[in-house]
């Protein structure tokens, strides 16, 4: 167990790093392509999301917790019209507790900075803590995330692990299809289409605007490692509307239960 105070200086070195990392020409160069991107699609890929070593420590904190306590999800969600989700998770709780790296990057202003140019408007953290940051594993053939819609209106999915496309867990959406809650017709939407299919490389990480993007994750053809951590991110307005946090209690029943129960 490191001291407090080696815990307190590398906390300040990753929150360091990261503000530079945002601030530094390769970052800053690849906005104008990702706000094009963002508006002509709903999503944008960011390249090279961390420093690699904030990258490494994050992947190596993640992987243990997964081993120790992952929660393995089989269930269909009747919010987003009876998909399934087969896979693994870890809850934001687990990963505040067992990650420096995770935390530390939703707390920061210069992702949030980042991310406003990208979009246009003013990014702010989600209101609902479970849904902050939750982590999920995707390992065994037929695992699946399968269509739905966020509660709120911005994904950033950090990519760990990704199989080769011919085995699957690439990221399938119809941008602007909104989510009507009392009749979801995701057969419909998916047929009618089209259906966007991006493939984003370990160490970027994707923003998608994912309150009215239906989209999901491949399913994998074969056993393979597909991990991520996925933030929520909200808008001005989402902080005022109601919302229905109905289908993050069906995956993360303890994460809900110890924040409201
Ligand atoms: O794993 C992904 O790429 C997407 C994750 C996702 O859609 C979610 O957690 O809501
Ligand atoms: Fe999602």
């Amino acid at each position: 167990m490191p001291a407090i105070a080696t815990i307190r200086e590398s906390l300040d070195s990753i929150r360091a790093a990261i503000d530079d990392h945002f601030a530094s020409e390769a970052m800053q160069s690849q906005i104008p392509d990702l706000r094009r991107s963002y508006q002509e699609t709903d999503f944008a890929e960011i390249i090279g999301f961390t420093p690699p070593w904030v990258f490494d420590t994050a992947l190596r904190e993640v992987e243990e917790l997964f081993d120790r306590q992952a929660n393995r999800r089989d269930i269909v969600v009747a919010q987003s019209g009876n998909t399934p989700r087969k896979y693994s998770n870890l809850d934001r709780d687990a990963l505040a507790a067992g990650s420096t790296v995770v935390p530390e990057l939703f707390d920061s202003r210069a992702l949030r900075s980042y991310l406003d140019q990208i979009v246009g408007e003013t990014v702010l953290p989600v209101p609902y803590t479970p849904e902050e940051y939750i982590a999920a594993r995707l390992h065994q053939a037929g695992d699946v995330h399968g269509w739905h819609w966020d509660d709120y209106t911005w994904a950033l999915v950090w990519i760990f692990k990704i199989p080769d496309q011919t085995i699957g867990g690439s990221v399938d959406f119809i941008a602007r299809a909104p989510w009507d809650r009392e009749n979801p017709r995701v057969d419909e939407l998916v047929a009618k289409g089209p259906v966007a299919s991006r493939h984003p490389g370990v160490g970027n990480a994707y923003l998608l605007k994912a309150d009215t993007a239906l989209h999901r994750v491949a399913p994998l053809s074969e056993d393979a490692e597909r991990m991520i951590v996925c933030y929520t991110f909200a808008t001005e307005s989402d902080l005022t509307r109601p919302v229905d946090h109905s289908s993050m209690e069906d995956l993360y029943p303890e994460a809900h239960e110890r924040h409201f129960g």
